[in-house]
C-alpha cells in the first residue's frame, strides 16, 4: 500500500472518518480500529485487506537509537501475548520494525504502516517512534493491558497513519508541595500519561506546606520543610533527594517526558521561611501550615538574602535538570506588594536563562518586563488577559491552562469524591470542548506552545486520587494538544475515550464512570 503525496496530503487534511458501527457503545470489548486512536492521530487510511496478526514468532527489529524504544514496545506486548517478541536488528517479514529515517512528520511525528507481511513504523527521531509505539498499543485489542498471558487474536488492523502534534508542549503537572507522592506514584503517573503523548510533566515542588527536592546549599528546605506532617492536615511529609529527581528525569526520558521543575516564589513559601526565618521581612519564624488557604507568605523583595536563596536554588536545580524548562512559579503572591513583586521579578526570572534554562512562570510573571523571555502559563480565566496577551506580543510564549477547562484538581460534578470547585465543576465534554489556539483574543496560534493539565494535591493523596481526577479528563487535554483542529469531534472522542474502558480496567488504573460517555 503507498499513497500518493497528495493523497497523504488529503489524509492529512481530512478530519476523522465517523466511528465504524462497531465502535458504537454496548456491551464487550470494541475491536481496535484505526480510527480509534486517543489522541486521534492527524491522518489514517485504513485498509481492511492488510491486517496483520502477532503471533509466536513475531520480533521487533530496530537498531541504534531505535532499539530502547524497541525495548518498551517488548515490554508492552510481552506479558499480555506471552510471546518472546525478541529485540534484532532486522529480518525479514513478521516483523514489528521500528525505524529511523525522515518521513517529513517533524520531531515526534511518525507514520505507522500496517500490512499482512508486518508493521512499520518510521519516525525521524526516537520521540517519533515511541508516539507511534503508543499508538500501535492501542490498535491490538484491549487484552494487551493485561499483566498476565491471555487467550486473543492479536490482530492489528491494516491500514496506514501518518501523524504528528499540533502542539510542541503537551504537558501535566503534579503537585508534590501539598501531599507527597512517592516516586513510584509519579512513575506510575508517567506511565499513564506518556500512552496519551503527553511530552511534559511539570512537577510543582515547593509551596506554603512543604518543600520536596533536595538543595545542599540550604538543607533544612527539606529536613524541616520535607519532614513528616508537612502534608495538608498534617499527613504524610518527604522530599526527593537528587538520586530520586534524577532517576525520575531518566524514567520519563526514557517514556519520552521531560521534567519541568517548580519553586513557587515569591509567594507560597511559607516552609521556606519555616526552615529559613531569615527569608521573613522580619526575620521572625511563621508557624508551620498545613491547611489550604494560599496567597499569606511572600520573600521579602528589599533583602539580598532573597536573592542568594533565589539564586542558589535556581542554580542547583538547573544543574541536575536537563530540560529546557524551569518554572519559578510567581502565583498568588498577595500578599507582596505590586512594586515588590515587580522588583522581584526582575531580578528573579533572568537568573534562569544564567544557568541555561527557560524560565516559565504562572500567569502573574506577564507583568514584568523579563516575561518577554518567558514561558507564561495562563490559568486564571477570570482576570484581565492583557498583561499575557502584551508579553505574547513582546515575545512571550504561552502555555494554556484554564482554570475552568483544564485544571484536574476541580471536581466532575459536586458529589465527586475529593477535589475542589473554586473554578467550578469540570465534565468531561467541558475538559474537551475548548481551543488552545483561539482561547485568549490577542494571543495568536504561533504563540501558543501548548496546554498542559494542573493536577494540584490538596485533596488526594494516593495513585487511586491522581487517577480518578485525571482519567479520562487528561485524556481530552492530551487530544487538545495533539491532533489536529480539523479532527476535532466530541462525538468521535466521546465514543474512543468509551472504548479505552476495558483498557483502564486491565491496568488497574482508578478512572471516573462519567455519565457523558458509554463505557464498552
Ligand atoms: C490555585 S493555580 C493555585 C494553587 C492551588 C490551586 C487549587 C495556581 C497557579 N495557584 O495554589 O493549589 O488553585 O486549585
Amino acid at each position: 500500500m503507498r499513497l500518493t503525496h497528495l493523497a497523504v496530503t488529503a489524509v492529512l487534511l481530512l478530519p476523522l472518518a465517523v466511528m465504524p458501527a462497531s465502535a458504537a457503545p454496548g456491551p464487550g470489548p470494541v475491536p481496535a480500529s484505526l480510527a480509534g486512536v486517543l489522541p486521534a492521530p492527524a491522518g489514517t487510511a485504513p485498509d481492511p485487506h492488510a491486517a496483520f496478526t502477532l503471533n509466536q514468532d513475531t520480533v521487533i527489529t530496530a537498531s541504534g537509537a531505535a532499539a530502547p524504544v524497541a525495548e518498551r514496545l517488548a515490554e508492552a506486548f510481552r506479558p499480555a501475548t506471552g510471546f518472546p517478541l525478541p529485540v534484532v536488528p532486522n529480518a525479514t517479514g513478521n516483523a514489528l520494525a521500528l525505524v529511523l529515517t525522515d518521513v517529513g512528520l517533524g520531531d515526534e511525528g511518525y507514520r505507522l504502516e500496517v500490512r499482512t507481511g508486518g508493521v512499520e513504523v518510521r519516525a525521524a527521531r526516537p520521540a517519533g517512534l515511541f508516539a507511534g509505539v503508543q499508538t500501535l498499543r492501542q490498535l491490538l485489542p484491549p487484552e494487551i493491558e493485561s499483566a498476565t498471558p491471555q487467550r486473543a487474536n492479536w490482530v492489528i488492523p491494516g491500514g496506514r497513519i501518518d501523524d504528528r502534534p499540533r502542539y510542541a508542549y503537551r504537558g501535566a503537572m503534579l503537585d508534590l508541595a501539598r501531599h507527597f507522592h512517592e516516586p513510584r506514584e509519579v512513575r506510575r503517573y508517567i506511565d499513564q500519561i506518556s500512552r496519551f503523548k503527553i511530552n511534559y510533566l511539570h512537577l510543582h515542588l515547593s509551596d506554603d506546606q512543604g518543600w520536596r527536592i533536595q538543595i545542599d546549599s540550604w538543607p533544612r528546605l527539606t529536613t524541616v520543610g520535607g519532614a513528616q506532617g508537612t502534608g495538608v492536615r498534617g499527613s504524610g511529609g518527604g522530599y526527593l533527594t537528587k538520586d530520586d529527581y534524577r532517576s525520575l528525569i531518566r524514567y520519563a526520558a526514557d517514556r519520552f517526558v521531560t521534567i519541568v521543575p517548580e519553586i513557587d516564589m515569591p509567594g507560597h513559601v511559607n516552609a521556606a521561611q519555616v526552615a529559613y526565618p531569615e527569608l521573613t521581612c522580619d526575620g521572625v519564624a511563621p508557624r508551620p501550615r498545613i491547611d489550604i488557604r494560599v496567597g499569606y507568605s511572600s520573600l521579602c523583595a528589599g533583602k539580598e538574602i532573597t536573592y542568594r536563596f533565589a539564586e542558589d536554588v535556581i542554580r542547583e536545580l538547573a544543574a541536575m535538570t536537563p530540560g529546557p524548562y524551569l518554572h519559578i512559579g510567581g502565583d498568588e503572591a498577595h500578599s507582596t506588594s505590586h512594586a515588590d513583586y515587580l522588583t522581584f521579578g526582575e531580578r528573579v526570572l533572568p537568573l534562569v536563562p544564567r544557568y541555561g534554562k527557560i524560565p516559565m512562570g504562572w500567569q502573574e510573571i506577564a507583568a514584568t518586563r523579563a516575561a518577554r523571555n518567558a514561558v507564561v502559563q495562563h490559568w486564571n480565566h477570570e482576570w484581565d488577559t492583557g498583561p499575557v496577551v502584551a508579553a505574547a506580543t513582546a515575545g512571550a510564549k504561552v502555555v494554556m491552562s484554564p482554570a475552568n477547562k483544564a485544571y484536574l484538581d476541580m471536581q466532575y460534578d459536586l458529589l465527586t469524591p475529593g477535589g475542589l470547585h473554586w473554578a467550578g465543576t469540570i465534565e468531561v465534554r467541558a475538559a474537551y470542548e475548548w481551543n488552545p489556539g483561539r482561547l485568549l483574543s490577542g494571543v495568536p496560534e504561533e504563540s501558543v506552545l501548548g496546554v498542559e493539565a494542573p493536577l494540584w494535591s490538596e485533596t488526594l493523596t494516593d495513585s487511586g486520587d491522581i487517577e480518578f481526577l485525571a482519567f479520562p479528563r487528561l485524556v481530552a487535554l492530551a487530544e487538545l494538544g495533539w491532533s489536529p483542529r480539523a479532527t476535532h469531534d466530541w462525538s468521535s472522542f466521546r465514543a474512543r475515550l468509551g472504548a479505552y474502558g476495558p483498557r483502564w480496567i486491565r491496568q488497574g488504573v482508578r478512572f471516573y464512570r462519567s455519565p457523558q460517555i458509554s463505557w464498552s
